[in-house]
């Protein structure tokens, strides 16, 4: 396989002013003519006398240039495009292409979803609907003619604006369209069916009228409400906090039922996973309800940020992606609780980021080198690039970082650009120099910062003594770090200091900025001994390796004036009993979370959030000899024993708030539901009632958080009643397939012996398809990346499973197949008896037969 290098990139030697197309839909032979309008580009040497298109699975019907069609030595086709042999420096290009979307079950270009036509063409899908410049940097008007059978396809959508329809002899019926934006090829769209609709609409602050159009499958309106508020939510948010307003007249969005990932932001035509909006209290949970805010408001933003600028190429992904995450983030914080936000986004980082940047697939949030772009779709580009561009919004503050979004937008509106651009942007409307910062665009790896301190009594000093340190082969520069902190006196008090180097004068709450590999930071009129509190907030993604002693840690968690900084301090402290094996502190755990959870002053989604054990993949993450079998243990032994001592605390919260519980979805009752359901976890382990307590929340349940939550629990706890509920839950929810997928994820999930079995019996359960990508995630991404015990099984018997899954899918979706071939990517920090297991189990993958490129790139760098 080919590998492609962002050092490489050259301007393309044409551009195409305007794109005619025309689509005679048909399920296994779709017709697609196209007419593009070609110029030489003026930034290009003007040298090339040849044009390439690329082109994959097409068959082509006719070729013309300037109304001449060519003849067999004007042009060469192979398997990834048309050479057109000599070309003048202004042509009109027409083709005309069969394609067959009823068997495209990549789920890539054009296919069937259901009894509909929909498209993907991010990141390089387009050239598998027509020849093209499948590259992001070439940006063209659209002009769409859609025709297809008027009864099977009433419905026929495009991006921009509906110019025209009309009825055609043999029941067919068309409508043309128009999107006035210019855009590179992986904004088009189309989709075609019988759908329903929600209709509403949104007044711009400028008092334009915008049609909003949420299509979902017939019988399905009952649970689109939601994504529709969260819709206008959006819009209104990125006016108030960006003063940025939608552009077109109307605004589609489409659920489709099989969907390789979340959502693509297609310019006027969103094309939705059915997960991301389909939602109503009966069949979705509260955390279902965020995500589709979330993801709405993410393929929203990406209007300005991806569709208006766009990228300069696929190695600038992070460009529009981090920060549309980021943006994304601000807007749930902002409708949300922030802090309780920021929680959540962090623990991604550490538990997905940090592996990835750890592992064989580590890549800086630009990254230089790829064989298939597919497979950069990552946490790393996605995640840490959101953080790098919150670390800008920390140094720059809310009011720079906006002036230096605007400059962004001035310069770069209606073109495709890269991180340096966005970068300079941030620099120049704020004159700050971000140099040294760059460094985080281009190393992988996650730096330790380790500090040190002592406190000088009569000069009322505190010393901090920082050093970073980035072990990955790509990091040989110091980053630019900013660190966020306070100090924590001995009364629970936040005690004030100076530092005039940072230009703080007696703050309570301070930036300073980490900048050499060794560097100390003196603060001033610290009166009294203090603890400090680092990195408040998570002000850069890095590992803070900071020498608390337990009884710190504890005060900390006790008394942190950061939200964040307070449940960290939980989190570092539970870890020292599950890594550091230290087996006394869990008495100091137990009285800490008594005394939280019986102070009333603190919210209830806080609470749950520190009740939360680590999950195993942070602490295997965390552990530097990544002892599975012993962390899987001691997680158990805590949970049990926390589950006892607090006794009382567990029951008396959970009937407390079962009484007060209600069907609301705001965020006093979500946080009562979470904090609710985690006491029914642990009081498993005590309550003699409990079983009967879960089959009463289960049986009454009016909401899927609390039936699910019970349907969990049953499992999870081997409950004995939990066959009969897994059998009530499929019986109740069968025909709904996103509540199947919830169903399969918990059974695969469930720490037992039996779930290996469990799964296999369930791929022959007439509920799972293996061509839906949601259906695959349920059942093995979610056992390889959530069952630590089952999938590491000590005999191999996990990695097997999912090995053979990759072979069987990467037959006919390399996307999912190499998604889920990632879940091996701890390999190299497993012991030796399961590393032998997982290399078994990846060499009969390399050795499949016609392995798909995708799968190829991570299998070779796990085995390496
Ligand atoms: N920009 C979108 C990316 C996307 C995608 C990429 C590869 C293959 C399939 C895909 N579907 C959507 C999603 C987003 O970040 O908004
Ligand atoms: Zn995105």
């Amino acid at each position: 396989p080919v590998t492609h290098y962002r050092k490489d990139y050259l301007p393309p030697d044409f551009l195409i002013e305007t794109v005619k197309l025309k689509f005679e839909l048909d399920p296994n032979a779709t017709l697609v003519s196209s007419e593009l309008m070609l110029r030489r580009n003026p930034q290009s040497d003007g040298l090339a006398q040849k044009l390439f298109l690329n082109g994959e699975g097409l068959t082509l019907k006719a070729i013309f240039i300037d109304d001449e069609e060519l003849t067999e030595k004007d042009y060469d086709i192979d398997e990834s495009g048309l050479t057109l042999n000599r070309v003048s420096d202004r042509f009109v290009l027409k083709t005309c292409v069969e394609i067959d979307p009823a068997n495209n079950a990549a789920l890539e270009g054009l296919y069937v979803s259901g009894d509909k036509f929909c498209t993907q063409c991010e990141a390089e899908g387009f050239r598998k609907i027509t020849f093209y410049m499948d590259r992001p940097d070439v940006l063209a008007e659209f002009f769409v003619r859609i025709e297809a059978d008027k009864t099977q396809y009433p419905l026929l959508l495009s991006n921009g604006n509906k110019l025209d329809s009309g009825d055609l002899s043999e029941n067919k019926h068309y409508t043309e369209w128009h999107d006035p934006f210019l855009k590179p090829c992986y904004l088009f769209a189309l989709v075609a069916g019988d759908l329903d609709l929600l209709a509403d609409e949104f007044v711009t602050h400028s008092g334009r009228k915008i049609a909003l159009e949420l299509y979902v499958d017939k019988g399905k309106l009952d649970q689109s409400q939601f994504a529709m508020e969260s819709l206008k939510n959006a819009m209104a948010w990125d006016e108030k906090r960006y003063n940025l307003e939608y552009d077109l007249d109307l605004y589609m969005i489409v659920a489709v039922g099989d969907f390789n990932m979340g959502a693509m932001e297609n310019k006027g035509l969103n094309i939705f996973n059915t997960k991301y909006v389909l939602a109503n209290p009966a069949t979705g949970t509260d955390q279902d309800f965020e995500n589709i805010e979330s993801v709405i408001g993410h393929e929203y933003f990406h209007n300005w940020t991806g569709n208006r600028v766009t990228c300069r190429d696929w190695f600038q992904l992070s460009l529009k992606e981090g920060l549309t995450v980021f943006r994304d983030q601000q807007f749930t914080e902002d409708m949300r609780s922030k802090a309780v936000k920021r929680i959540d986004d962090v623990k991604v980082i550490r538990s997905y980021q940090f592996a990835e940047d750890a592992g064989p697939m580590a890549h800086p949030i630009r990254p230089d080198a790829y064989i298939e772009m597919n497979n950069f779709y990552t946490v790393t580009v996605y995640n840490k690039g959101a953080e790098v561009i919150r670390m800008l919004h920390t140094l720059l503050g809310e009011e720079g970082f906006q002036k230096g979004m605007s400059l962004y937008f001035k310069r770069h509106d209606g073109s495709a650009a890269t991180c340096d651009d966005f970068v300079a942007a941030m620099s120049d409307a704020n004159q700050f120099n971000l140099d040294q910062f760059k460094y985080w665009y281009s190393q992988a790896g996650t730096p330790t910062l380790r500090v040190d301190y002592d406190y000088d009594e009569s000069n009322q000093c505190l010393k901090l003594h920082f050093s970073q340190n980035n072990a990955h082969e790509s990091a040989s520069e110091p980053y630019f770090i900013p660190v966020k902190l306070g100090l924590v006196g001995t009364k629970g008090n936040q005690v004030s200091f100076s530092s005039a180097e940072f230009g703080l004068t007696n703050v309570e709450e301070g930036l300073i900025i980490v900048t050499q590999p060794n560097q100390t930071v003196n603060l001033e009129g610290v009166s009294e001994e203090v603890i400090p509190s680092l990195l408040r907030d998570f002000t850069a993604p890095v590992k803070l390796d900071i020498n608390y002693s337990d009884q710190q840690l504890a005060y900390l968690f006790a008394n942190d004036g950061n939200t964040f900084n307070r449940w960290d301090a939980g989190q570092r402290l539970m870890q020292r009993f599950l890594i550091d094996e230290e087996d006394s502190i869990k008495e100091s755990i137990a009285e800490a979370f008594r005394a939280l959870l019986n102070d009333q002053s603190i919210d209830n989604a806080f609470k749950a959030r520190c009740v939360q054990i680590p999950d195993l993949k942070t602490l295997f993450e965390n552990d530097p000899n990544g002892r599975i079998d012993s962390l899987i243990e001691r997680r158990k032994t805590l949970k049990k024993f926390l589950g006892i001592a607090l006794e009382d605390t567990w029951s008396r919260l959970y009937n407390q708030l079962h009484r007060a519980s209600d069907l609301d979805l705001d965020g006093v009752s979500v946080a009562n539901r979470a904090l609710k359901n985690a006491s029914l976890d642990y009081m498993a382990f005590s309550s003699e009632q409990h079983e009967a307590i879960v089959i009463k929340q289960f049986e009454d349940a009016k909401l899927m958080t609390e039936e699910l939550s019970a349907f969990s629990i049953a499992n999870h706890h081997e409950l004995e009643v939990a066959s009969k509920i897994t059998q009530a839950f499929y019986d109740k929810w069968h025909s709904e397939p996103l509540v199947m997928d919830k169903w399969l994820a918990i059974q695969a999930s469930v720490d037992s012996l039996d779930t290996l079995n469990r799964i296999q019996t369930l791929r022959h359960d007439r509920v799972f398809n293996i061509k839906n990508p949601n259906k695959v995630r349920a059942l093995f991404s979610t056992f390889a990346a959530l069952n630590f015990s089952q999938f590491h099984r000590i005999d191999g018997a996990g990695y097997r499973l999912i090995a053979e899954a990759i072979i069987e899918i990467d037959e006919f979706n390399n996307q999912v197949a190499a998604n889920l071939a990632k879940q091996f990517s701890s390999a190299a920090k497993l012991d030796d008896a399961r590393k032998m297991h997982v290399q078994q189990q990846l060499k009969k993958v390399i050795d499949k037969e016609n392995l798909s490129k995708d799968v190829f790139e991570v299998v070779s760098k796990t085995l390496e």
